[in-house]
């Protein structure tokens, strides 16, 4: 059994790299055992609600951040960290070599109904500064909270799989994910159809008629509306996760985040040998303008992704 601290070692010389995942992963192990006992402690619901006793709660997003800033802080590594919590990017060591960017929780609107949720981070080099794009990343990771609590890490090489043990522990459970090229999954919020770009709906029309239509194969759907999940369902059987850019998200960017949710996502999926996107553009070369950017987001199975960009460069 390969435990985290032993991979960390054979994947890094980079103390501050090292320490700086152990910190995360402690984090992820700390929040787990949070949600876990989340409904009879009464935090599902949205800040301001009260637990059983009448309590005031913290919402699981703001406990989930103060986790992540508090293991943080307690990394002399890190210099700034950056959160989809806080508006702000929050100065730690002066001496830090290395910026995380996370969020700390995500698709917390499936919280209360018990459904998988995440933390992604983001680990930079300082000297680059904030605004850097996805290829600058040093390490990427997400924990995500499901029937098993799993943490997928990638440093330089191959993205791998950790699971929580009962004790506590970060064992290697896949080593080297391998997204598969091809697929016949999609997940998209079809809800949002209306607002579509011609390529998007192109794109879905063309999977929707399967057999019958110019794919040529059969498809089939799955949303969970937690993008930790999505991915991670597709990190390991393949498919694409597409949050494009449409007519009510445009004036903003995009749905999701660019640091710490579209790159090391995007980042992840390469390292397991899948592809990202924008539709026009590689994710991981989007130059961010600002700490909370947001921007299109397309990753998976590399023919897939090969297919809607496609559609992209004909409309
Ligand atoms: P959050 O960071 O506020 O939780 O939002 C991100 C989530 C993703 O996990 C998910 O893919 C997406 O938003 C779901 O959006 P929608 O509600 O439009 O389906
Ligand atoms: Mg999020």
């Amino acid at each position: 059994m390969t435990k985290l601290a032993d991979w960390l070692r054979a994947e890094t010389s980079d103390q501050d790299l090292t320490g700086v995942m152990i910190s995360m992963a402690a984090a992820g192990a700390e929040i787990a055992a949070v949600l876990r006992q989340a409904p009879i402690a009464g935090q599902t619901g949205l800040a301001g609600s009260d637990n059983v006793q009448g309590e005031a709660q913290k919402a699981l997003d703001v406990i989930s951040n103060d986790i992540v800033l508090n293991h943080l802080r307690a990394s002399p590594a890190v210099s700034i960290l950056v959160s989809e919590e806080l508006d702000e990017a929050v100065d730690l060591s002066s001496q830090g070599r290395l910026i995380v960017a996370t969020d700390p929780l995500d698709g917390s609107s499936n919280l209360d109904v018990n459904v998988t949720v995440g933390t992604i981070f983001s680990i930079l080099p300082s000297d680059g500064g904030l605004l850097q794009t996805g290829q600058a990343q040093l390490a990427a990771g997400y924990v995500a909270y499901g029937p098993a609590t799993s943490l997928v890490v990638r440093i330089s090489g191959a993205t791998s799989v950790f699971t929580l043990d009962d004790t506590g522990e970060w064992v290697l459970t896949v080593n080297r994910a391998a997204v598969p090229v091809a697929s016949g999954e999609f997940a998209i919020n079809t809800a949002r159809e209306r607002f579509w770009d011609a390529a998007t709906k192109g794109y879905v029309r063309e999977s929707v008629e399967g057999e019958t239509g110019a794919a040529g194969k059969r498809y089939n759907m799955r949303w969970v509306g937690s993008m930790v999940a999505d991915v991670h369902r597709i990190l390991m059987r393949g498919g694409i996760f597409l949050y494009p850019l449409d007519s009510e998200t445009i004036s903003k960017g995009g749905r999701l985040r660019l640091l710490y949710e579209a790159n090391p996502m995007a980042w992840l999926i390469e390292g397991a040998g899948g592809r990202s996107s924008t539709g026009k553009q590689g994710i991981l070369d989007v130059v961010p303008t600002d700490i909370h950017q947001r921007v299109p987001v397309i990753l998976g199975s590399a023919e897939e992704v090969a297919r809607i960009e496609a559609w992209y460069a004909k409309s």
